[in-house]
């Protein structure tokens, strides 16, 4: 059990800190207000290799754990949580094709994923089926060497955008088992969009439903076996949770900071209002909340990494601590701010407003609460 960063994961850090402050944290503000999706930033990320970071180097990936990936997105957070959650959402979908697809599948869209020349979405909510995730109904026709795909996919990041679509799909039966993984592009005939959602946050990256309209998509194309993907999904989202808990932790060390600098600023009563026990008591309280789910989530991490038996446990009790956490420390940051707080003209409110969609998905936080309980009532 590892209790310290290894001085390779330092490196790393200070690596991804680095490209934040010159490649995102300048640009951040400007991209939530314009509603602006920065391809390029993606692209010069994926240059340092965190477009594949647990990909394998076989497949052209850096083949790191999970404890080093949420510290790449712990670090981009900093500057903007909904641009490292992108990536991290790309990061899952390309993790799964290698993990799990054949090797012609891996050629056909690992080499191009990886560098992010293409970006790949993750496709498993449907409009009736969200948390009961195995109830969808978007279904696949086997017709000779294809499947025959329809349905849509609702709040899709990336939908609209991306290129590719890593998308779960009914090849059977009701239920998890009759669930299959497909990868389905852009340009295939029959696939189409609805228009961009607005949303209170994560305006730096787009969100939209993918429809699927009898689109004819190569068996060749399927991750794994029939009825495989669930499992699949599932497991990719381990990952995709640990990293998402990340990008609140990141989120929230920057709202503390900030609170940190506007606290010692502003004055009040003729003093810093640093200097009011009650701004100190807050602070601290925030401190050691975040330090306390970074410990979880780097623990969780490292489970994750292990493939250890109870890594899912682990990974769903670190997104809802880090989440619930990352949330609650932005709000007190915001109120540390008093009225400045709530204006655009700090970046608190921008991080309030992206940390608090991290409750929601990649499961939310009652799902993760039901998947420690199911564990716990299961021993
Ligand atoms: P519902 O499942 O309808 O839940 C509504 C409420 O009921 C929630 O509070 C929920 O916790 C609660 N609830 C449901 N079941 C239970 C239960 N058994 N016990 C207790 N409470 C329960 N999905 C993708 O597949 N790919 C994406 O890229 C993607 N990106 C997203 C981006 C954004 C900005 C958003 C908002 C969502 C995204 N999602 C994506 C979807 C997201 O995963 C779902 O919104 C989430 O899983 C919840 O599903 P739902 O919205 O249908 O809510
Ligand atoms: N890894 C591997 N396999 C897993 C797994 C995991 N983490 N979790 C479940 N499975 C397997 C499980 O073992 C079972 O297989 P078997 O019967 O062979 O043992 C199968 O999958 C079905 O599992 P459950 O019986 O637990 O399935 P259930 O239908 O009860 O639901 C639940 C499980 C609620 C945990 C799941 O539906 C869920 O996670 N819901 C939330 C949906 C979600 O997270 N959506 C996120 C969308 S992505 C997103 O938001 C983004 C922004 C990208």
């Amino acid at each position: 059990m590892q209790f310290d960063l290894t001085d390779e994961q330092r490196a790393i850090q200070d690596m991804a800190r680095k490209f934040t402050a010159d490649a995102i944290t300048p640009h951040a503000a400007e991209w939530d207000e314009k509603h602006i999706f920065p391809r390029d930033t993606v692209k010069a990320a994926a240059e340092l290799g965190f477009g594949a970071i647990y990909v394998s180097e076989a497949s052209g990936g850096i083949g790191l754990g999970r404890l080093e990936s949420a510290l790449i997105m712990e670090a981009m957070a900093y500057g903007c949580p909904a641009t490292s959650a992108f990536i991290s959402i790309h990061n899952m979908a390309s993790w799964m094709i290698d993990r799990y697809g054949s090797q012609a599948v891996k050629d056909a869209y690992l080499p191009s994923l990886v560098g992010c020349e293409r970006i790949a979405s993750y496709c498993l909510t449907e409009p009736s089926s969200g948390s009961d995730a195995a109830a969808l109904r978007t279904r696949a026709v086997l017709d000779g060497d294809h499947y025959v795909v329809s349905g849509s996919k609702a709040f899709i990041s990336g939908g609209g955008v991306n290129d590719i679509y890593v998308t779960m799909v009914r090849t059977g039966e009701d239920g998890p088992k009759g669930i299959s993984c497909l990868v389905i592009e852009k340009d295939m005939p029959g696939v189409s969009f609805g228009a961009q959602e607005k949303k209170l946050g994560w305006h730096a990256q787009p969100t939209a439903q993918v429809n699927f309209d009898n689109v004819r998509v190569p068996v060749a194309n399927r991750v794994g076996g029939e009825g495989e993907g669930f499992r699949i999904a599932m497991a990719g989202l381990d990952g995709g949770r640990l990293n998402i808990g990340a990008c609140s932790l990141g989120g929230a060390q920057r709202a503390l900071d900030e609170a940190i600098a506007y606290t010692r600023e502003r004055r009040q009563f003729g003093k810093a209002i640093a200097d009011f026990q009650n701004s100190q008591f807050t602070l601290a309280d925030m401190e050691t909340e975040l330090q306390a789910a970074r410990t979880l989530l780097y623990a969780a991490a490292a489970r994750v990494t292990e493939n250890a038996p109870d890594k899912t446990k682990f990974a769903a009790m670190a997104k809802r601590l880090a989440t619930d956490t990352g949330s609650a420390v932005v709000d007190r940051a915001l109120q540390l701010h008093g009225g400045y707080g709530y204006l655009q003209d700090y970046p608190v409110e921008r991080f309030w407003r992206d940390l608090r969609v991290h409750r929601i998905l990649e499961g939310t936080n009652e799902v993760m609460r039901m998947i420690v309980a199911r564990e716990l009532l299961r021993q």
